[in-house]
């Protein structure tokens, strides 16, 4: 039987996904979209059929045409689509970050353990990014021996307005979080975070570019450049530092062209171009999982440690210090593996 899914949040992440949904992927329909904005709600849901508008999310979810939720609003906005979600038992596909603080993210644990079962995927898309299942693969291979060091780049033309320096982590490097726990099966236990002077492109106080350390349990260090004005395109790239060898991802180098005396090849502009097949395999994944009665992919243990991080690199970032993170225990819910 086709899912039908509620869409929370048609900004630019919801309403790529319901494109998504209605055009490129199996199985599920987009039963209804979800709003504040009355009017961009009707307007996403006038091109799809069978699609209702609604402004209040636990509206949407009451309707018996909603199987399973995709929440897309911001960050803020995630908790108590969350709590509604969970209220009626329907799967969700859930955007980063989780929510935005550990608090929060702690609180959404909690809810979800008290029902007993995983109701929630967090949509940690790199997972599904062929590139980087490949470098887990063969980090996983044991070939190259035990990981040291991981070296991340993680550029943005520019930011949008509302950005603010705290969220080149919790935003962005929230990505970086998630894929160095998931590479190297370890948990964070400390960041720092140093700035260089500014580029001139940051909108004025910005704190863009940053650099910040990773350290893990299991005695490896990761370190992400983020530098989301560099104007020139969006890359994001890793590299692997084990005993005896190293593996990259993210050159760009698939298609490389000659000409006029030079050669070279083209930069997306942004992560729904980057990562347009990582996000196609993830809502389908989602989608069979759910059709299966399954919740797989990175849970909701992901998305608080992910918050628990950032947490401390926002408070490193305001002192220059190296911050300590302390991560509640983790719920036999959620296995063992990182
Ligand atoms: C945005 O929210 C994302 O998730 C993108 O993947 C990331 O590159 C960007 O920096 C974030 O703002």
């Amino acid at each position: 039987e086709t899912l039908g899914i509620a869409v929370v949040g048609t900004g630019r992440m919801g309403a790529d996904h319901v494109r998504r949904i209605d055009r490129v992927i199996s199985g599920a329909r987009v039963a209804a979209v979800v709003d504040i904005d009355r009017a961009r709600a009707e307007a996403v849901a006038a091109g799809v059929d069978g699609c209702t508008a609604y402004v209040d999310a636990d509206e949407a979810m009451a309707s018996a045409d909603v199987d399973a939720v995709l929440v897309a609003s911001s960050g803020a906005a995630h908790e108590e689509a969350l709590l509604a979600a969970f209220a009626r038992d329907l799967p969700v596909l859930c955007e980063k970050p989780l929510t935005p603080d550990a608090a929060s993210a702690l609180r959404v644990m909690e809810a979800e353990v008290a029902l007993g079962h995983r109701l929630v995927q967090v949509g940690f898309m790199r997972r599904y990014d062929t590139e980087y299942v490949r470098l887990k693969a063969l980090l996983g291979t044991g070939q190259l021996g035990r990981p040291l060091m991981l070296h991340n780049r993680h550029r943005n033309v520019a930011s949008p307005p509302f950005f603010t320096s705290s969220m080149l982590i919790t935003d962005s490097v929230a990505h970086e979080v998630d894929v160095t726990r998931w590479l190297l099966g370890h948990e964070i236990s400390a960041v720092t975070v140093l700035c260089p002077e500014p580029s001139s492109g940051a909108p004025g106080g910005l704190r863009d570019p940053q650099f910040v350390v990773l350290e893990t349990d299991g005695g490896a260090l990761s370190d992400v450049e983020i530098f989301v004005n560099c104007g020139f395109g969006y890359q994001v790239q890793a590299e692997a530092v084990c005993e005896r060898g190293t593996a990259r991802i993210g050159d760009g180098h698939e298609l490389v062209t000659n000409m006029a005396g030079r050669w070279g090849g083209t930069i997306p502009q942004d992560w729904t171009e980057r990562f347009a097949q990582a996000y196609d395999d993830e809502v389908q994944a989602w989608v069979d999982a759910t059709r299966r009665g399954e919740v797989t992919g990175p849970s909701t243990w992901d998305g608080y440690a992910a918050a628990a991080v950032c947490e401390a690199g926002v408070r490193a970032l305001e002192t220059g210090r190296r911050v300590e993170v302390s991560l509640a225990e983790r719920p036999g819910l959620y296995g063992a593996e990182v």
